[in-house]
């Protein structure tokens, strides 16, 4: 087979999804690795790969192919052995509504979380007009506004609230699918269950796992898919940097509930008891 070459970041979820879908396909693949939020993204090379300027890229022969959901249905083309997509076309739909979902907000709603409680402090760090200039770099005027709103206002950013409100309603899909079958499309281990993972750990390392904990059947479904969420852990060169970038985030976020703004607290509080379903209401003062 043609060489594989990956560009991806260790702390991306984006990034690890692609990175299971290829250690459960048992493929190689070369490793470049971009550092975010020095900008690499954003240097005219890797646009010329990818013009959203967002990792990962997948290059198989020369070509390359963007956007994660469509890289793991890419390997599971090329590398059909084990299957990722359940052959039943019901449930092969059933998966791809769950992948889809992520790129229509779950994806949006991690990022912010994770920018309000735990990454702003990498960029606030930074040289103001070099934030600045990688703001005014982004191609994507609504990621720029929810970034911006990030790094000013942290958990007091407008996006905070509809971002916890948007995983209520996820972990509520879940259980119900769940309750359903052993897998999130039904009977099979599917790209649905893996491209999930990572925003799960994530969801965890932020401090906001209570979600998961109000959904007994959500849990169990993550410890059956934890031997497959292992293999998207970075080589071990860089793990220490991991590990190192999750303490902090688990630190910071102990930390930012205390900091968290009134009118958001009471959504925060709402999450974290997780009433399946429940709409967040409207701040009470
Ligand atoms: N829909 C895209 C989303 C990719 C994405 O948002 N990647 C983030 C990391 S998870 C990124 O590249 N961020 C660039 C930056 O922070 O500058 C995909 O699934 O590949």
């Amino acid at each position: 087979m043609d060489e594989l070459i990956l560009y991806h970041n260790d702390m991306s979820v984006c990034s690890a999804k692609v990175r299971m879908a290829l250690a459960e396909k048992g493929m190689e693949w070369e490793s470049v690795h971009l550092d975010l939020r020095a900008g690499d993204a954003q240097r005219s090379e890797y646009v010329a790969l990818n013009p959203s300027q967002l990792v990962p890229t997948l290059v198989h022969g020369g070509r390359a192919v963007i956007e994660s959901n469509v890289i793991c249905e890419y390997l599971d083309d090329i590398q059909p052995e084990p299957p990722l997509r359940p052959a039943d076309a019901y449930a092969r739909a059933r998966m791809r509504l769950w992948t889809k979902q992520l790129d229509e907000g779950v994806h949006a709603a991690v990022s912010t979380l994770g920018l309000c409680i735990a990454f702003r402090d990498q960029y606030l760090a930074r040289d103001p007009e070099e934030v600045q200039r990688y703001l005014a770099n982004l191609v994507d005027p609504a990621r720029r506004q929810r970034i911006a709103h990030a790094l000013e206002f942290g958990m007091d950013a407008p996006g905070f609230a509809p971002a916890l409100e948007r995983f209520v309603r996820l972990f509520a899909d879940m259980d119900a699918a769940l309750a359903r079958g052993p897998w999130l499309a039904g009977a099979a281990y599917s790209l649905a269950d893996l491209a999930y993972a990572p925003y799960l750990a994530r969801l965890e390392h932020l401090g906001l796992d209570d979600m998961e904990k109000a959904h007994p059947r959500v849990g169990e479904w993550r410890a059956r898919g934890a031997r497959l969420a292992a293999s998207g852990e970075p080589e071990p060169t860089r793990a220490s940097t991991v590990e190192r970038g999750v303490r902090r985030q688990r630190a910071l976020a102990g930390d930012a509930r205390a900091l968290v703004h009134p009118l958001n607290r009471r959504a925060l509080a709402l999450t974290l008891r997780a009433p399946a379903g429940a709409a967040i209401a409207g701040p009470t003062q």
